[in-house]
């Protein structure tokens, strides 16, 4: 048998990574085809400066860059290095900037970074060429540094040649060949390469690549400049040739530019500039490259560079008697989110992407890719990274390009975690859209949904709250994108009854003869129970993580009505389906619209103008019903994600507004309120309900994460069940965990680390006000060992907030409410 025959298109630092740890894993036949000359093909890489910093708030993406770190600093060419760990360097000019840096220090303590806070003087020390004065300090990241990206391709395309990869260079890949919905090779124009996997890592060419076999790569090539000044005095002397650079790698995002030394010169890198879009059919023909003639080596525009040149001589006053001696617009990949591409097309199997990939994360994408394609499944989550991550919407070139320009634009700023998209809005709406509007709401987007967050038309209600949930003032960064009605629309769910837009919720519709065997093998629950149950359940990969949670509603025999998490379900239940035609899996989200009527008074209001019978004893908790109600056909599932007595009301979308109408009205007489997803989130919380992709994904097993109740391994086999024998809620090491923060105002927010008996113990996943019990609560990963009333520390901006583990959930827990 042997491995499979894989074709990586591309010969950049990430298909060469990827070739390096195919071989590894004894995969020994790898084709590596580059339209450019080796080793250097004139792509992103051939000119990359090579600073990685490793700190993002992604887990994911800080993982990807510490095993890039790793890897490097264990590779050399004729004993020359392949990283220079100098320590990487963030200065902080603004006091705005110096919080930021300690948000971002919080982050690598959660990820297992270490990183610390410098004074100026500090900062200055390390890196003399500060004008200590304009610096109110820094972040400092000892294992930070310099990957010498030209050099890593040459060892890696010297291991993986050793283990039997082959590497051409001058030969252009000009059609993908399948057959079957199979990829099967490449053309070039030097002939067909057959393959049964083909792993596109074009860098910013994606799109291009992609288009041979009509995938979709939402990436957009833009410029960056990057110039190197002449001779500076101060670093004569300071750096062989060899070594290139000795202070650490410095990063002055105030003004978007970051620095690292040249031996005796200081290279500059700057995104305060326009954005500027590069068409790829206009470059440099990849067979006449030279050192400064290539296709990702735009001209240098120097009217865009001066105020970058200005703010530089500001920070590094050595620069002012200085010039700049050579410059470029270098050309590599934005998204609109800003993460990588990785996965497979869902059309043709065997062809896969790895792109949008900066030199930081390069090595562990190469190793996460190899770990897809030869065990299934990566080590590091990846649902960031996905390519399937995007709406359709999203995959449009407009789209692409205006969203990724405005990352390019907001690169190094400080960005709250709720900051609303400013560009493109209004793409999707629900059909309550226009009385939300009239209610005042307060929109944030979504996945292009229009969400909103609190009405402003509650606002009066803020006065009507009693003491007990009257909340208290928050600091300026946690009240951000919040309001104090959210607390007032908290109080109401609890307390009267609530209208919440559930329309952006993802839903599938599965169906066909073939449906029940698909939904029985995927999950985690009984499936083959009676017309009309719901059930809550588990997705699970292959080892027993959790890829999704999901409600499944059956409405008839064949029919099943799936609430997701996200367009990566729809992938997934599309790619699994039978290609028989004995399943049909459809997005029925944007045809179908969602009220979800919450709170003790919600059954008086929907039975006053139905006449089918809401009564506990005939609709019961986790059951649907197809009923009507003010006239409209509706399916009502009883269940709450807020944990109230109540409904999800599902109808098409063109009875949307006149069933919100309808409950309106007759809500008034029950003091009926339209609340947002701040209220929301809150509540979920409050009730113990795990948001899936923020509190659990599939490096999670379902024990872990408090979900354990809803595996069935008696219902027979599963993905996933057989990775889970023996796994228990009492064997597991890390659970998620439930803690109230004891000052009772301090709000944190997500990604924070937590401290047990004073040392880094895990990380916070999601954090609110919890109303009903008047405190703030945060759900973390900790130790198993870290037991109801366990006191433990968040640190939030470099300050320790007390807090203690409780026992959830807090709000209802005999379900006497939810059930009665
Ligand atoms: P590339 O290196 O571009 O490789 C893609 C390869 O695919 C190319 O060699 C190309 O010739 C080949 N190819 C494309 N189409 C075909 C085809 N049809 N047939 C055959 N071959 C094909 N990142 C950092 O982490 N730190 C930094 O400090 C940093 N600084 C940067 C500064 C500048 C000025 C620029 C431009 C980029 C910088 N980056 C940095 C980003 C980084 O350089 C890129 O993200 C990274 O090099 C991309 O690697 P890649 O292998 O995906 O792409
Ligand atoms: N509504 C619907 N589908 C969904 C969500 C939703 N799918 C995705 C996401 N949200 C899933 N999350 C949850 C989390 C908890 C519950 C429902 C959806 C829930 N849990 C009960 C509990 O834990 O007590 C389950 C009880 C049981 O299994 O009987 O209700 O919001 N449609």
């Amino acid at each position: 048998m042997g491995s499979p025959r894989v074709v990586i298109i591309g010969a950049g630092i990430v298909g060469t990574n990827l070739a390096d740890e195919l071989t590894a894993r004894g995969w020994d036949k790898i084709t590596v085809l580059d339209q450019g000359p080796l080793p250097l093909t004139g792509g992103s890489t051939s000119h990359a400066p090579g600073l990685v910093f490793q700190t993002n708030a992604s887990k994911t993406m800080t993982e990807l860059a510490r095993y890039t770190v790793e890897k490097f600093m264990s590779l050399d060419v004729d004993g020359e290095w392949c990283f220079s760990q100098l320590g990487g360097l963030e200065v902080a000019t603004t006091e705005e900037r110096l919080a930021d840096l300690h948000r971002k220090q919080g982050w690598a303590t959660s990820w297992g970074i270490d990183g610390s806070i410098l004074d100026p003087a500090e900062c200055a020390k390390l890196h003399p060429l500060l004008d200590e004065k304009r610096v109110l300090g820094g972040l400092y990241v000892e294992t930070d540094g310099l990957a010498k990206a030209s050099r890593v391709v040459v060892a890696l395309a010297r291991r993986a040649g050793a283990r039997g990869a082959v590497f051409q260079g001058s030969t252009k890949v000009i059609g993908i060949e399948h057959s079957g919905g199979k990829v099967t090779g490449v053309t070039t124009d030097h002939g067909v390469v057959p393959a049964d996997i083909v792993v596109s890592c074009a860098g910013f060419w994606g799109p291009d690549v992609g288009e041979l076999i009509g995938m979709d790569v939402p990436l957009l090539p833009l410029a960056h400049q990057y110039a190197k000044t002449g001779q500076i005095p101060e670093l004569v002397g300071r750096n062989t040739e060899l070594a290139e650079a000795g202070f650490p790698i410095l990063r002055h995002q105030d003004q978007d530019l970051y620095f690292r030394e040249h031996v005796d010169r200081l290279g500059i890198g700057t995104y305060a500039h326009r954005p500027m879009p590069v068409d790829t059919r206009g470059l440099t023909d990849s067979d006449e490259i030279s050192d400064s003639d290539m296709p990702s080596m735009l001209a240098f525009t120097e009217e865009d560079f001066a105020p970058s040149w200005e703010q530089s001589k500001l920070l590094l006053p050595c620069l002012e008697t200085a010039k700049i001696e050579h410059g470029f617009n270098g050309v590599f990949s934005f998204t609109p989110d800003g993460g990588p591409l990785i996965g497979e097309s869902p059309d043709i199997a065997g062809f896969w992407i790895a792109e949008a990939v900066w030199v930081t994360h390069s090595a562990g994408v190469g190793r996460a890719v190899a770990q897809l394609l030869v065990d299934g499944r990566s080590e590091v989550e990846l649902h960031g990274c996905d390519v399937h991550r995007f709406e359709e919407f999203q995959l449009d070139p407009d789209y692409v390009s205006e969203t990724s320009q405005q990352n390019f634009v907001e690169i190094y700023d400080v960005l709250h975690p709720l900051q609303p998209k400013i560009s493109p809005r209004d793409v999707r709406v629900s059909p309550f859209h226009a009385r939300q509007k009239e209610l005042g709401a307060v929109f944030l987007e979504g996945a292009g949904w229009e969400r909103p967050h609190w009405y402003e038309a509650n606002a009066h209600l803020v006065q009507q709250l009693p003491t007990e949930w009257q909340p208290p003032a928050r600091e300026p960064w946690a009240a951000k994108f919040h309001s104090p009605i959210a607390a007032a629309e908290a109080w109401k769910t609890r307390t009267s009854v609530a209208m919440y837009d559930m329309t952006p919720l993802k839903r599938l519709e599965i169906s066909g003869p073939g449906a029940l065997a698909l939904l029985e093998r995927l999950t985690t629950g009984k499936m083959d129970k009676s017309i009309g149950s719901v059930t809550y359940t588990l997705a699970l990969d292959a080892v027993g993580g959790v890829r999704s949670d999901l409600t499944v509603a059956r409405l008839s025999d064949n029919i099943f009505q799936v609430g997701a998490n996200g367009n990566l379900d729809l992938d997934y239940f599309r790619r699994q389906a039978p290609d028989d035609g004995t399943v049909q899996v459809r997005d029925i989200t944007g045809g179908t619209c969602c009220i979800g009527l919450w709170g003790p008074r919600a059954r008086d209001l929907v039975q006053a103008i139905s006449r089918d019978d809401f009564a506990n004893e005939n609709f019961k908790y986790f059951r649907s019903k197809q009923v009507r109600i003010g006239g409209i056909p509706v399916t009502a599932m009883r269940l709450s994600y807020v944990g109230e007595l109540g409904w999800e009301l599902y109808t098409s979308a063109d009875y949307g507004q006149r069933l919100w109408d309808v409950l309106w009205a007759e809500g008034q007489k029950y003091e009926v309120i339209a609340a947002g997803r701040a209220a929301f989130n809150s509540l979920r919380m409050e009730k113990g309900y795990r948001s899936w992709g923020s509190d659990m994904t599939t490096e999670h097993n379902p024990y872990e994460a408090g979900l354990g109740f809803a595996v069935r391994p008696q219902k027979g086999d599963f993905v996933g069940r057989d990775a889970l024998e023996g796994v228990s809620d009492d064997t597991v090491t890390r659970r998620l965990a439930c803690l109230m923060i004891d000052d009772r105002t301090s709000v944190v927010l997500g990604h924070e680390p937590v401290f047990v008996d004073g040392k880094p113990a895990g990380y916070v996943t999601s954090a609110s006000f919890a109303h009903t019990v008047g405190a703030p609560i945060a759900y973390a990963w900790l130790p198993a060992g870290a037991t109801v009333d366990t006191a433990v520390e968040i640190e939030y901006f470099g300050r320790r907030i007390p807090a203690t583990v409780v026992a959830e959930p807090l709000v209802d827990p005999e379900m006497k409410k939810i059930r009665s």
